[in-house]
């Protein structure tokens, strides 16, 4: 588990982040997925990024220095259906500005709700990903909510439809944790290879 986790800031536009070359890792998933309660598990502070029932909480790029090492970067949520038309456009520029040109970005955790099929939001953000070559990590989060063999089938179907087996995560009750800390030490610690064009 990361020892150290400092907030560094609330950025909505990609000019203001920080310009070193540390690794980023980001959460991303929809609006009420659990983004910042898996990243304050993770870091072991329950306040440190916000979390809350409304969607829509999390409007910038939240970003918080671990370890002295790598960056966390927990994005703001998608497909709030009743956040105003505005909100939502100005969401998908922010965030594909930051997939599409920010080269720190070595990772993507990415969260689905136990009991959600995959969005039209989701699917795009996976093609940029794809696109980019951004190694991502899925998570199914809530897990606490689906009996085990409800949880095991939906972790089948995700794999079918990504290639990658999930992670089964529940804030509520420490599951998956210990391997997500893992996972996401390998991420950071990858380098990301150039596209061939580059
Ligand atoms: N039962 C259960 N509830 C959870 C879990 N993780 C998060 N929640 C709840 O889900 C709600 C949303 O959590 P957040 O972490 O704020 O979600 P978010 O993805 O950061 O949301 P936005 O910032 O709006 O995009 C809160 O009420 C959390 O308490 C979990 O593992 N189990
Ligand atoms: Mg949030």
């Amino acid at each position: 588990m990361p020892k150290k986790a400092v907030f560094v800031g609330s950025f909505t536009s990609i000019s203001q982040i920080p310009s070193n070359t540390l690794p980023h890792i980001a959460f991303a998933g929809r609006s009420n997925v659990g983004k910042s309660t898996l990243l304050n598990s993770l870091v072991g502070q329950r306040k440190l990024a916000r979390t809350s029932k409304t969607p829509g909480r999390t409007q910038a790029l939240n970003f918080f220095l671990i370890d002295d090492r790598y960056y966390f970067v927990d994005l703001p949520g998608y497909g709030y259906a009743r956040a105003p038309l505005k909100m939502r456009r100005e969401w998908g520029t922010l965030v594909d500005n930051y997939v599409n040109n920010v080269d720190n970005l070595c990772g993507m955790i990415f969260l689905v709700d136990c009991r959600r099929d995959l969005s039209e939001d989701d699917k795009t953000l996976l093609d940029w990903l794809d696109a980019k070559r951004i190694p991502f990590l899925p998570v199914l989060t809530k897990a606490d909510k689906l009996s085990r063999s409800a949880l095991l089938k939906k972790g089948e179907e995700l794999k079918i439809s990504l290639g990658v087996r999930p992670v089964f995560f529940s804030a509520l009750r420490g599951l998956g944790k210990d391997e997500l800390v893992e996972k996401i030490e390998i991420l950071a610690n990858a380098r990301r290879e150039p596209l061939p064009e580059e």
